[in-house]
This record gives structure tokens, sequence and C-alpha cells, in this order.
């Protein structure tokens, strides 16, 4: 963690797009993460943004511009642009909605595929987790199928209470956490290519 936190200071703002089926509690997480408070929400239709600097954890004192994108299913052919050249993805799915669990997988699975999405680290937040009869993390993992994610994604599933913010500030800094390790690992590949002298190899990145 040391190393984190000797990072902040080369982040200005981190794209941050959030992303769901409806209902799954996406507006729910970033109203608690800007308020620090329950706000009651209506299903977003088209997008709301934020700049929120987070207030916890190791990841306290990071800007983040995070995007919630509607989940109804007519809205989610947005998800491809808004989730285009993002720092990461965090998907949120309802543990209780059990029957829509396979077409969460499928949309999840869609917008990892994307090329400009892939290698994106991704925070699946497994939310609603105060209502019983919510699924595990273990099992929410397994039935969107995270391990037939395209190898270059790295993950965390967190579970979490977006009512009360309970495991938000974990998840954050999972997030924040995978998000460093990939620009270290982009960044020495730009390296590598360089020194080897393939220019194309070093150039294209986002980061
Ligand atoms: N019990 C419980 N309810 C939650 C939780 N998080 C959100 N909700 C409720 O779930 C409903 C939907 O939440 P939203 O945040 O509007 O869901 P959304 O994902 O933004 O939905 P769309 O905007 O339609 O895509 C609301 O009634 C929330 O109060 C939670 O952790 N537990
Ligand atoms: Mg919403």
């Amino acid at each position: 963690m040391g190393n984190i936190s000797s990072n902040i200071s080369a982040f200005q703002s981190l794209h941050i797009v959030m992303l769901g089926l409806d209902s799954a509690g996406k507006t729910t997480v970033l109203y608690r993460l800007k308020f620090n408070e329950f706000v009651n929400t209506v299903p977003t239709i088209g997008f709301n943004t934020e700049k929120i600097k987070l207030s916890n954890g190791t990841a306290k004192g990071i800007s983040c511009h995070f995007w919630d994108v509607g989940g109804q299913e007519k809205l989610r052919p947005l998800w491809k642009s808004y989730s285009r050249c993002t720092d990461g993805i965090i998907y949120v799915v309802d543990s209780v909605d059990v029957d829509r669990l396979e077409e969460a997988k499928t949309e999840l699975h869609k917008v990892t595929k994307f090329a400009e999405n892939q290698g994106t680290p991704l925070l699946v937040i497994a939310n609603k987790q105060d209502l019983p009869k919510s699924l595990p993390v273990a099992e929410i993992e397994k039935q969107l199928a995270l391990h037939e994610l395209i190898p270059a994604t790295t993950y965390h599933v967190q579970p979490a209470c977006a009512i009360i913010g309970e495991g938000l500030t974990e998840g954050m800094d999972k997030l924040y956490e995978m998000i460093l390790k990939r620009r270290k690992s982009l960044k020495q590949k730009k390296k590598r290519a360089r020194s080897s002298g393939c220019p194309a190899l070093a150039g294209g990145s986002h980061l």
C-alpha cells in the first residue's frame, strides 16, 4: 500500500464509468460516494456525472470523474461510448435479482470485449447485501462467469450495501490499486518497446 500513496500525486483525476442493469443501485452508489449519505433515486434516463474526491481508505484524496449510465435495455447501446478509454469500470449487480444474473453476465461480457476496454480494471459491486437471500460473492462471481472474461481483465468482486455505504471504500481502494498496477505495466511495456526500437508499440495508449 506504501506504493499506492506515493503514486497519488501522479493522478489528476480518474475517469470511471459505472454500468449495470437498471435498478442495480448505480446511482445510489454514486450519491453515497458524493455526499456520504443515502439519496433517494429515480431511474436514470441518460446518465449522471459527478466529480468526487474520495474521502476514505488508501485512495483518499484521489479525484474521480464518475459517469453513471442508465441501465435500462434501451440505454445499454450507450454503454460502449461511455466506457471507451476509461481508467476503470464499475459494474453494479443486484445480488438478489437472481432471475436477471444471466442478463447481467451477457451485458458485462459484451462491455469487456469492446476493443477499447480490453484490460480496463473492473470492479464488480455485489450490491444489496443487506437483503435476505442476497447471493454471496463467490456465487455472483460464478454466475457472471468472471473467470471467462478475457485474460487481460483484472477484476475484484466487492460485497456492498450502497444504502449505508458498506463495502464502497474497500471496493474503490481495490479499483485504484488495479488502475495503478495497469498503468505501471503499460508504462513498462512502452519503455521496453522504445528500447527495442519499435515505436509503433510504444505509442497509442491513453495512459
Ligand atoms: N436494499 C437495498 N436497496 C438498494 C441498495 N442500493 C440501491 N438500492 C435501491 O435500489 C433501487 C434502484 O437503485 P438505483 O441506484 O436507482 O439503481 P440504478 O442502477 O441507478 O438504476 P437505473 O438508473 O435504472 O440504471 C432504489 O430503490 C434504491 O434505493 C442496497 O444496497 N440495498
Ligand atoms: Mg441510475
